[in-house]
């Protein structure tokens, strides 16, 4: 298979609410769309999941739409793709970005299971039909507050629960929730707000029987997590360390963590994201879903990926109507009994809603490969 030429839709989509984490407040998510043509005239779509800013990773939507139609892109003219796995391979030569390559991967994917006649899911190695979700909450101004949007979303039929913390932002809040919700899968995610001297905080954190602690430190620190590992026994969940199978190799090696969260953008692909998975699975650690502020089209990539049993814990992939007024897609996904049905359409399964796009769009780019 050849990719014949691509399209880059810029969007932008306003957040129904802000959302706060520990390094600020985000009102609208920026992504691409990226779409490709194959030389047999079928269509894969990816989703660059980056931000506006370069505060989660150094990559932010536009340097990723650069890297990928200067860089990746020209890559790939004139070869002949056999298999999936062989973008990954073509993109090593270049060094990070991540986020760029696996927008262009997750949509050659795409194609290769519409080539196959399967869902994307079974093309994967999927075998789940309905995958547990939850939900990430960002960080509100009082404990009561949290309180009642938690207690919105349980009621909404999620099964698991992660709060955003950050220093002053997290044993109140935890031990109220906790306190209302006796028997719930909670979990935080600090996104790396924490130092060595907060430790204190974090052991107070360590008696709520929380699912995991995701991310307290620094975001290439593995040392200093595995110091913390073995002073708690709520297990450490890594998220932004993580950007390939030798990080999840050195957090085994080192005991830095006994989770991994695991994105599709943050890794370079589904390629990288499944040998991840895998790794977790032989290693005995806990890998799940993470999500991104996904449209649909990286949502159903992260459904396909998650439908794959290695992903033993519920994943941060929400219905369509968590983040948005309105999706990309045609086909909405909710949540039923605390679990998200995988699609079984060709390929991801989904159909651009075109009229949501064109509302969404700000630019598009067209490049042309052969
Ligand atoms: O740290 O997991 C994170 C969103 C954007 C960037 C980083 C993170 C998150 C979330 C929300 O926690 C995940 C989601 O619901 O898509
Ligand atoms: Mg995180």
């Amino acid at each position: 298979m050849f990719i014949k030429h691509a399209t880059l839709y810029h969007l932008v989509m306003p957040l129904k609410e802000p959302f706060k984490t520990s390094y600020g407040v985000m009102k609208d998510k920026h992504l691409c769309i990226i779409k490709i043509v194959s030389s047999e005239g079928l269509e894969g779509y990816g989703e660059l999941d980056a931000f506006s800013a370069p505060w989660y990773t150094e990559e932010t939507t536009h340097t990723a739409s650069l890297i990928i139609k200067d860089h990746l892109l020209p890559m790939l003219k004139n070869i002949n793709l056999t298999n999936p796995h062989q973008v990954s391979e073509v993109f090593q030569v270049i060094r990070g970005n991540e986020m760029a390559k696996a927008a262009v991967e997750t949509a050659v994917w795409d194609v290769f299971s519409k080539m196959a006649s399967q869902p994307l899911t079974t093309y994967l190695g999927g075998k789940l039909s309905d995958i547990s979700v939850g939900v990430s909450i960002g960080i509100k101004e009082t404990p009561d507050e949290l309180v009642r949007v938690v207690s919105g979303y349980v009621s909404e039929g999620y099964s698991r629960v992660k709060l955003k913390i950050k220093p002053g932002f997290d044993v109140e809040q935890v031990e109220q929730v906790r306190r209302s919700f006796p028997e719930l899968s909670l979990m935080v995610d600090a996104n790396s707000a924490y130092k060595k001297s907060d430790i204190a905080a974090l052991k107070k954190l360590d008696q709520y029987n929380l699912a995991m602690i995701e991310q307290p430190f620094g975001v290439t620190d593995f040392v200093n997590h595995a110091w913390l590992q073995q002073q708690i026994k709520t297990p450490i969940c890594l998220d932004e360390n993580i950007r390939s199978l030798a990080d999840a190799k050195q957090a085994a090696e080192l005991n830095s963590a006994r989770a991994i969260n695991i994105k599709i953008a943050r890794v370079g692909g589904l390629t990288e994201a499944i040998k991840i998975a895998a790794f977790c699975y032989e290693n005995d650690m806990i890998a799940w879903c993470g999500g991104m502020f996904e449209a649909g089209i990286g949502r159903a990539h992260n459904i396909a990926l998650a439908s794959r049993t290695e992903f033993t814990f519920p994943g941060d992939i929400s219905a369509s109507n968590r983040y948005f007024a309105r999706d990309i897609i045609t086909e909405e996904f909710s949540i039923k009994n605390g679990k998200i049905t995988t699609p079984v359409g060709l390929g991801i399964g989904v159909e651009i809603d075109r009229t949501s796009l064109d509302f969404y769009c700000k630019r598009r780019e067209y490049i042309v490969l052969t």
